[in-house]
């Protein structure tokens, strides 16, 4: 039989032997889909980020073509995004809480599992190396706010003022009304999901952003927090997030993403059905965006997003596209 086939069986039957066949995969160490050319090595290297982040993929393809690691190339991509001041939903120019502080969220996952976190950081530029640090150089996983900071800090990381002229302006403004609505539209669109294979077909993810314009101060949403805004299983595939992290939270969609695709489910069904799950349980969800991508580990990829306006940036076989993105509200 298959190994893939065994496992899809096996978590099929009794709990037990669905348990007893995870310890097998994870004992013996061998990839669910093998990495040879019938089972995708044409379709990697290969990087794949949320949003129209055409310089990211080229800094993260370029980082996997030297030969580094998809972990590296992931860390290479965000920080292009991150030091971007235009964008306003990443790093630099991000919209400020409505205390008009801008706080960050990032994290970071390798192809063993690790992973690396920054939540409510402030005044560091980029926090997907921060994040990378706490992974690599700590016993934690997650930093928050002024320990973060601090650690940054202690780590070389100079302090920086995120707020820019425009995003201060647009406070400004918007502190006229102070109208909280959260919703995440192509207005607001650039936090960054990436996930990245390298020429090994290891398997990679980051995920940085400023989170919800004039959010609450303290608030933390899905892009740092493991199995919401991102998951890797260098066994199976990955999985990134954009939109309202609230929603993403409740249903964890990015671990579901990738337990889908274990069941046996292609990178753009499993994403559907992430979606489907928001839909179902929440009636208002013509009123924000969710957006997810994901990779497997034949290099296969998927999206899909509640509404229209949402995209993808792939870098596959020296072509760097941004792909519109398929969705569920057609009206
Ligand atoms: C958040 N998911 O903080 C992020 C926001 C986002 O494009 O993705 N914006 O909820």
């Amino acid at each position: 039989m298959k190994r893939r086939k065994f496992i899809q069986n096996a978590s099929l039957s009794t709990l037990g032997i669905a348990v007893g066949s995870t310890l097998f995969a994870s004992e013996k160490k061998l990839p669910i889909l093998d990495n040879n050319s019938e089972t995708g090595k044409d379709n990697y290297p290969l990087v794949i980020a949320t949003w129209n982040v055409k310089e990211s993929t080229q800094a993260a393809w370029e980082t996997l073509q030297q030969g580094k690691s998809a972990l590296d190339a992931i860390e290479q991509g965000c920080r292009i995004e991150e030091a971007n001041a235009e964008g306003q939903s990443v790093g630099i120019g991000g919209l400020p809480d409505r205390d008009g502080n801008v706080t960050l969220d990032a994290c970071i996952m390798d192809s063993k599992g690790n992973y690396g976190a920054v939540v409510y950081l402030q005044n560091i530029l980029h926090p997907i190396s921060v994040a990378r640090k706490v992974m690599e150089d700590t016993p934690h996983v997650i930093l928050a706010g002024k320990g973060a900071e601090k650690f940054a800090i202690s780590e070389g990381f100079k302090p920086v003022d995120l707020l820019t002229e425009k995003s201060k302006k647009d406070w400004e403004e918007w502190k006229k009304t102070s109208k909280y609505k959260p919703i995440i539209n192509i207005e607001n669109h650039d936090t960054i999901g990436m996930l990245a294979i390298d020429k090994n077909g290891d398997i990679a993810g980051g995920c940085t952003t400023s989170g919800l314009a004039y959010k609450m101060a303290g608030r933390v949403g899905d892009s740092p927090i493991i199995g919401a805004g991102l998951f890797i299983d260098n066994e199976v595939g990955g999985a990134t997030a954009t939109g309202l992290g609230e929603e993403v939270l409740k249903t964890v969609g990015s671990f579901l993403i990738v337990e889908l695709m274990r069941q046996g489910k292609s990178p753009q069904e499993a994403c559907e059905e992430a979606i489907g799950r928001i839909i179902h349980k929440n009636p208002d969800y013509k009123d924000f965006q969710v957006g997810y991508i994901a990779v497997n580990k034949r290099g296969e990829t998927g999206f899909y997003s509640i509404h229209d306006g949402f995209s993808v940036t792939k870098f596959q076989n020296d072509n760097n596209e941004n792909i519109p993105s398929d969705f569920y509200d057609k009206k």
